[in-house]
């Protein structure tokens, strides 16, 4: 059996590390979060993610997976820390070069390093340059190493960490096939083995293409909203047509990856990514034109309006806030004497909210404004009856009904839709 050790125990690494640890590897987690290492020593995950809970206790109960502040010795590295960017838009890689230091102390002969993190093309060539002048020894030669992204959806992590197919790019081919050695312990998906900058490079643009894509349902929906019509009724009739599979608009592009990566590119290629910047910037650009639309319809009022926005997550059915487009158009609205703001999301609790300097009330009744953020679920099952006469914004088309259009939104009125129904 293989010794594992995993550097850095967050979204995807603490994932891996489970995971491989349950598919009989003895994996190692290294944090350098005391706090983070303790809570994870004592049963209790850290993450919110389906399924992660389960497999912590799972995999204490078999004694493969142990915590740590002291990275030990391995026979495989696989560095998992973030890779923000920084005010300027510019990658902020010392999580990464930090990680490899660590990682150089402990490198003996044979070992493989894998980098996963989302980096800037190139970025694994700086990595082998940092672990041989901090190990003494030579990769190709003496280690091994690749690149290997993660490309997990996170809600669906340890699902996917199996059933993905992955792209491995070794400095070399016996890195990457001592890499692919680790990864088929379990994942049934195919193992494509390429170059180091190639697979960095097709990390980037899988998140730069959905990012492109998301910016094009955003602007299909500013045109639409132009000429009175339903984008979402637009967008699934354009995609009936065999080789056209456009994304749904919404409040614009959170989480910690699609809205952050098409930078890399931009940073790295600033004459050849116009389509990316400009893609970013539409998508950036969204809830500034949500929280306008809601402005604008509020100074309509005689009094303050009462607006209820629904969702404050960066996505449907997750807990997750990070860089979230509709907890930053709650704020801003928050901020304006001219209504009175009450959020509602089942996934975040009312002290969080507070904590916001937010107000959580669910009242559809006294709502004048009804604001749809988040596409979660549970509204699925919102009483239209209740809100029919209410003014609705529904940027990411959760009352949209119709497969083709036989049902729009309701009554109320909608920024994308005013309408009261169509038939197909
Ligand atoms: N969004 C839309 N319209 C859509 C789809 C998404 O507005 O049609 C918005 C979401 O509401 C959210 C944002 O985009 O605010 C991003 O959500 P997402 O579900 O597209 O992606 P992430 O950030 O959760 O995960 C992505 C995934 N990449 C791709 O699908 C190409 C995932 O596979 C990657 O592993 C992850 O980025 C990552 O870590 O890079």
């Amino acid at each position: 059996m293989k010794s594992i050790a995993i550097v850095g125990l967050g979204y995807i690494g603490l994932p891996t590390a489970l995971v491989a640890a349950s598919h009989n590897l003895n994996v190692f987690g290294f944090d350098i979060d005391q706090k983070k290492i303790d809570t994870i020593n004592t049963g209790i995950c850290p993450i919110v993610e389906p399924g992660l809970p389960e497999l912590l206790s799972t995999v204490r109960a078999k004694n493969s997976f142990s915590a740590s502040t002291i990275l030990p010795s391995a026979d495989y590295f696989i560095i998992a820390v973030p890779t923000p960017f920084m005010k300027d838009k510019k990658p902020d890689l010392s999580y990464v070069f930090e990680a490899g230091k660590t990682v150089a102390k402990k490198l003996n002969r044979g070992n493989t390093v894998i980098l996963e993190s989302t980096c800037p093309v190139g970025s694994t060539q700086q990595l082998k340059t940092l672990l041989e002048e901090h190990s003494g020894l030579k990769a190709g030669k003496d280690f091994y190493l690749a690149y290997c992204p993660e490309r997990v959806l996170p809600g669906r992590i340890i699902h996917e960490l199996v059933t993905n197919d992955r792209i491995i790019g070794g400095i070399d081919k016996t890195s990457a096939e001592k890499a692919k050695t680790f990864y088929k312990t379990f994942v049934v998906g195919n193992c494509f083995l390429t170059n180091d900058t190639t697979a960095e490079m097709v990390k980037l643009i899988e998140n730069s293409s959905r990012d492109i894509q998301i910016a094009l349902a955003n602007q299909i929906a500013h045109m639409c909203s132009l000429v009175g019509i339903n984008p979402f009724e637009v967008i699934s009739l354009a995609n009936k047509h065999p080789r056209v599979s456009l994304l749904q608009p919404g409040c614009g592009v959170g989480g910690h990856c699609i809205a952050v990566d098409p930078w890399f590119l931009v940073d790295s290629f600033p004459e050849a990514s116009a389509l990316l910047k400009t893609a970013r910037e539409i998508n950036d650009n969204k809830p500034h034109f949500v929280v306008n639309e809601v402005l604008s319809l509020a100074k309509k009022f005689r009094r303050k309006p009462n607006v209820l926005a629904l969702g404050l997550t960066f996505k449907p059915n997750i807990d997750d806030l990070r860089e979230s487009p509709a907890l930053f158009i709650a704020k801003e609205l928050s901020k304006s004497d001219t209504l009175r703001l009450t959020v509602y999301d089942p996934f975040v609790d009312e002290e969080k909210i507070t904590a916001m300097g937010l107000v959580k009330e669910f009242s559809l009744e006294t709502a004048d404004i009804i604001l749809i953020l988040v596409k979660h679920s549970a509204f699925t099952t919102i009483d239209r009856t209740v809100i029919q006469n209410k003014i609705i914004i529904d940027p990411c088309g959760l009352l949209y009904e119709g497969d083709h259009g036989t049902a729009l939104f309701g009554k109320g009125k909608c920024q994308e839709d005013n309408r009261p129904n169509t038939s197909p």
